[in-house]
C-alpha cells in the first residue's frame, strides 16, 4: 500500500511539472462592417486555397489541400522570445521576436486610418515601409538584417501616431493588437507567418468602439534560415588554411 501512494505522489509530480506553461490566445470577431474580408476569407485570396477552420487555426482542403495556417499564442507565462526562424507552436507569445534575417510584405488592409510598418528594437520605432492600396490589392515591403535582434513589431499611421505595439504593456489601452499565424507546407525553405492587425483603441463595441477583427493590416513575414554549410565553411576554412602553413 506505501509503495502505491509513493508510486502516486510521484505521478502527481511529475503530472504537474508536465503542465504546459500558461497560454492564451487573444479573440479576434467576425468584421463588422459587411464589406471586409474575415481571417479565412484573406488567407483564400493570399494562398488561393479552399480554407477551413479548426478552433483558431484553418487548413485548406480539397485540391488545394496541404497548407496548415497554425494560430501562435498571444501570450505565454514563459515571457520568451519568438524566434522567427524556428518558432513552433506554444515555443512563446508573440510580443518579442527574434533571430533572422526578414522580408516583410504587405498583404491586406481593410481599415479608414493610414498604415505603416515597424519595428523597435529597443531605441525607438524604425519604419519598414508604408502601405498603399486597398483589400488584398496593397503594397509595401522591406528586407532587414535582424539576425542579432529582438525586436517588437509595430503598426502606426503614416504620420506616426496611434502606434501599437506586439507587445501589449507597450499599447495606451494596455491590449493586443496583433494575431499572428505561421503557413505551414508551403514550398518554400522560408518560415513564413502572418501578421493580423487592429487599428482601433479599446475593447470590442462597435459600432461606437472596436470591431477587434483584427484585418486593418496584414503582413507576411518571411525569413530564411542561415545556410549551415556556408556557416561551416567560415568557420573552418581559416583552420584548413592554417594547418597547411604549417605543414609546409
Ligand atoms: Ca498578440
Ligand atoms: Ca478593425
Amino acid at each position: 500500500m506505501r509503495h502505491l501512494i509513493r508510486a502516486c505522489s510521484a505521478l502527481t509530480i511529475l503530472m504537474v511539472a508536465a503542465l504546459p506553461a500558461l497560454a492564451d490566445q487573444t479573440n479576434v470577431h467576425e468584421p463588422y462592417y459587411g464589406n471586409e474580408l474575415n481571417h479565412e476569407e484573406i488567407l483564400e485570396a493570399i494562398y488561393g486555397a479552399d480554407f477551413a477552420a479548426s478552433g483558431k487555426d484553418y487548413y485548406a482542403v480539397g485540391d488545394s489541400g496541404g497548407l496548415n495556417v497554425v494560430r501562435f499564442d498571444d501570450y505565454t507565462d514563459l515571457g520568451d522570445i519568438l524566434h522567427v526562424v524556428d518558432a513552433t507552436a506554444g515555443s512563446a507569445g508573440d510580443e518579442v521576436w527574434g533571430y533572422g534575417d526578414i522580408l516583410a510584405t504587405a498583404r491586406a488592409r481593410y481599415a479608414g486610418y493610414s498604415q505603416q510598418f515597424a519595428i523597435d528594437r529597443g531605441a525607438g520605432v524604425e519604419v519598414l515601409f508604408d502601405v498603399s492600396g486597398h483589400g488584398t490589392s496593397v503594397s509595401g515591403s522591406a528586407t532587414l538584417d535582424l539576425s542579432g535582434d529582438t525586436w517588437s513589431w509595430v503598426r502606426r499611421d503614416t504620420d506616426g501616431t496611434n502606434a501599437y505595439y506586439s507587445q501589449q504593456s507597450l499599447n495606451g489601452d494596455g491590449l493586443d493588437h496583433m494575431v499572428t499565424y505561421q503557413i505551414q507546407g508551403m514550398d518554400t525553405d522560408e518560415t513564413v507567418w502572418l501578421l493580423f492587425w487592429e487599428d482601433l483603441p479599446g475593447d470590442y463595441g462597435p459600432p461606437g468602439g472596436s470591431d477587434r477583427d483584427f484585418n486593418d493590416l496584414v503582413v507576411e513575414i518571411r525569413s530564411v534560415p542561415e545556410p549551415a554549410s556556408l556557416a561551416l565553411i567560415a568557420i573552418g576554412l581559416p583552420l584548413i588554411m592554417r594547418r597547411r602553413v604549417k605543414g609546409r
